[in-house]
């Protein structure tokens, strides 16, 4: 499917349990991503990219972080990076995030909820959330980072969040999880209470990915106005890759990881999505650079 592509970095690595990721958008684009290669092909492979740059973490989010008042230093990222991403679509892209750790999708997750309900009315955002985690832990304590889906929901922090527009953006029947393979307990009776859909990895061992992915799709195109979607590098196995925060033995493929990512962003309803937590500096053999400029790639239809 035709389309422009915008490439948005996030550097924000501050919710984590280590800040590696804080580096992957430059280091991305000076380490196989350049994007000015890619324009000169768009006319071979259909699409449009282009290079937004950077929201930058600014001096104020840095000195929050500084005094230790880390969540107040998320919120205030991700009202930045909501906005920036809201723009996006008002432009007509189809924004594609770089992380930052996986708190910066508590910005383009409200974003892309901002927008239709901005243009339909109300808000049914689908999210296919790809991760070895749920990031659903609702208790005060703990990295922020885990607990990006919480928030969006309203499930945690809600006197910090409550009046903007990052929180309460989703509904639990149209989460959809890929790869799960480590969840606290908590979050484990979220997911049962709540019914939410859960395709862990013993679901892809037997039924294997493509048929995963295709019953997702279809149930989300179906039942939602938009998909958007949410990549944590560390559903991908982190005995290969691991170069990420929390390595996960016993993840996706490469082979897995692409086929997820060009079913999804090939439907009509696919909004754009987010690629986070890949850490240059934990990269020690540089398999992790490499499968994420290949995610890239396919997100964004460049074939070479
Ligand atoms: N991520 N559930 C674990 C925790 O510490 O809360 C892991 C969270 C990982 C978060 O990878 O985006
Ligand atoms: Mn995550
Ligand atoms: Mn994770
Ligand atoms: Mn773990």
């Amino acid at each position: 499917m035709k389309r422009a592509y915008e490439i948005i970095g996030a550097p924000f690595g501050f919710a984590a349990n280590k800040s590696g990721s804080r580096t992957a958008p430059d280091y991305l684009r000076e380490n196989g991503l350049n994007i000015k290669i890619r324009q000169r092909t768009n006319e071979f492979w259909g699409s449009d990219i282009e290079d937004f740059g950077n929201v930058e973490v600014d001096s104020q989010i840095n000195e929050l972080y500084k005094s230790e008042k880390t969540l107040e230093a998320v919120k205030l990222y991700c009202e930045k990076l909501n906005d920036c991403v809201y723009n996006s679509y008002v432009r007509g892209k189809t924004p594609i995030i770089i992380g930052g750790d996986h708190s910066i999708s508590v910005g383009t997750v409200s974003a892309a909820s901002r927008y239709l309900k901005e243009t339909n009315s109300k808000s049914n955002l689908g999210l296919i959330w790809v991760d070895a985690h749920a990031d659903l832990n609702n208790l005060e304590n703990g990295n922020i980072h885990g607990k990006s889906v919480a928030i969006s929901l309203g499930y945690v922090y809600q006197d910090m969040f409550k009046l903007s527009n990052l929180t309460d953006v989703i509904d639990t029947k149209n989460i959809m999880y890929i790869g799960i393979r480590d969840l606290m307990p908590n979050e484990y009776v979220t997911i049962q209470n709540k019914n939410i859909s859960l395709y862990g990895m013993d679901k892809i061992d037997k039924s294997g990915i493509r048929e995963v992915i295709k019953e997702i799709v279809s149930k989300l195109e179906e039942t939602t106005d938009g998909i958007f979607l949410s990549f944590d590098i560390d559903a991908c196995d982190g005995g290969v890759y691991r170069g990420c925060a929390t390595p996960e033995v016993g993840g996706l493929t490469a082979r897995e990881a692409i086929q997820i990512i060009d079913y999804v962003s090939q439907s009509k309803k696919f909004m754009g999505a987010d690629i986070v937590e890949y850490s240059p500096e934990d990269d020690t053999n540089g398999n992790t650079n490499q499968l994420v400029i290949k995610l890239i790639d396919t997100l964004v239809g460049y074939r070479m």
